[in-house]
């Protein structure tokens, strides 16, 4: 059998801190268009796609930063790529900053389908970075001072003739990340992302972060037997440069379609959510194969305890 989805990677290039909504939904609606001219029934776009990456910057009251936030969606500037989708029939995954009404504030992507309509929403499990202002850092990350934790954590949803998932940027590098959603069935996971790739902590990752990004996305899809889908922000925002090399992940770890630009750039690729049982009935055949009963640590603590030696 064959289930085809047709999904565009929509990479986007750097969004500058003045840049208003509107500009920048213009930007979306066009790829939106691009899209619809290749066929595709869905649209990624990356994680906080409507704004600059603000985390990088300090603000002391932190409800100065309240302009990078959405208190509704569709709001006012965002109402036109809702619309759009509807009139194309192509659905799309949007990556922003949520400010809820009773004042929680979180990094999420919302799923629309092809007629316009919310079908899920997001919130990013894993928030990376530092709550302080660290003087020492070229750059700040304090997505922990800007964002609280999801707390749903990895859901799907049925979409598209298939199931489909989301995570976010940093959620990507966590093996969890995929299992939880692959032992719901996801077929196809959506993550946007904002990876400078100067990192502080460590700058001996800095030449790596190309590599450590294919290599989570390709073992997520593969040991889920899933198709992963990862999008970028990239290009030099604001100062601070950032990887792009959005690609497309066949359950079988394999690359489909990668992007050649560091900015606004469109990938397709035609998946056969079919072929994900290629490897969810053989080798990663859950049911059969998987150990619950001796991965208890996995859920039952949180850092590591070294345990007893011959354990
Ligand atoms: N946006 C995001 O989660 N970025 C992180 C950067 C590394 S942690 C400072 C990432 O995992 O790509």
């Amino acid at each position: 059998m064959t289930r085809i989805v047709t999904v565009g990677a929509a990479q986007l290039g750097p969004i500058a801190r003045d840049d208003t909504r509107s500009a920048v939904v213009d930007r979306l609606v066009d790829l939106l268009r691009q899209a619809h001219g290749l066929r595709c029934d869905l649209v990624v776009f990356p994680e906080l796609a409507l704004t600059t990456f603000f985390p990088r910057w300090y603000l002391e009251d932190r409800s100065e930063a309240d302009g990078f936030y959405e208190s509704e969606m569709p709001g006012a500037e965002t109402k036109r790529l809702f619309e759009e989708a509807k009139r194309l029939g192509v659905g799309f995954c949007l990556g922003y900053a949520e400010l809820t009404p009773d004042g929680h504030r979180y990094n999420v992507s919302l799923l629309v389908d092809g007629s316009g309509e919310a079908v899920a929403k997001f919130r990013k499990v894993h928030i990376p970075g530092h709550v302080e202002h660290d003087p020492d850092r070229p750059f700040q990350h304090l997505e922990r001072y800007y964002f609280e934790e999801g707390p749903e954590g990895f859901g799907v949803w049925d979409a598209f003739g298939g199931r489909f998932g989301m995570a976010i940027c940093n959620d990507r590098r966590w093996p969890e990340t995929y299992r939880e959603m692959g032992l719901q069935g996801a077929e196809m996971i959506l993550i946007g992302y904002n990876t400078p790739l100067h990192y502080a902590p460590d700058p001996t990752q800095n030449p790596l972060q190309s590599f450590h990004n294919h290599l989570v996305m390709q073992a997520g899809a593969y040991q889920n037997g899933t198709w992963v889908v990862g999008v970028a922000k990239g290009g030099t925002e604001e100062g601070v440069e950032s990887l792009a090399q959005s690609a497309i992940y066949a359950p079988s770890g394999q690359i489909v379609a990668q992007a050649i630009s560091t900015s606004d750039e469109l990938i397709v690729a035609r998946c056969d959510l079919d072929w994900c049982d290629h490897y969810k009935k053989t080798l990663f055949d859950f049911d059969t194969y998987r150990r619950p009963e001796v991965y208890g640590r996995i859920t039952g603590q949180k850092g590591v305890v070294p345990g007893p030696e011959g354990n």
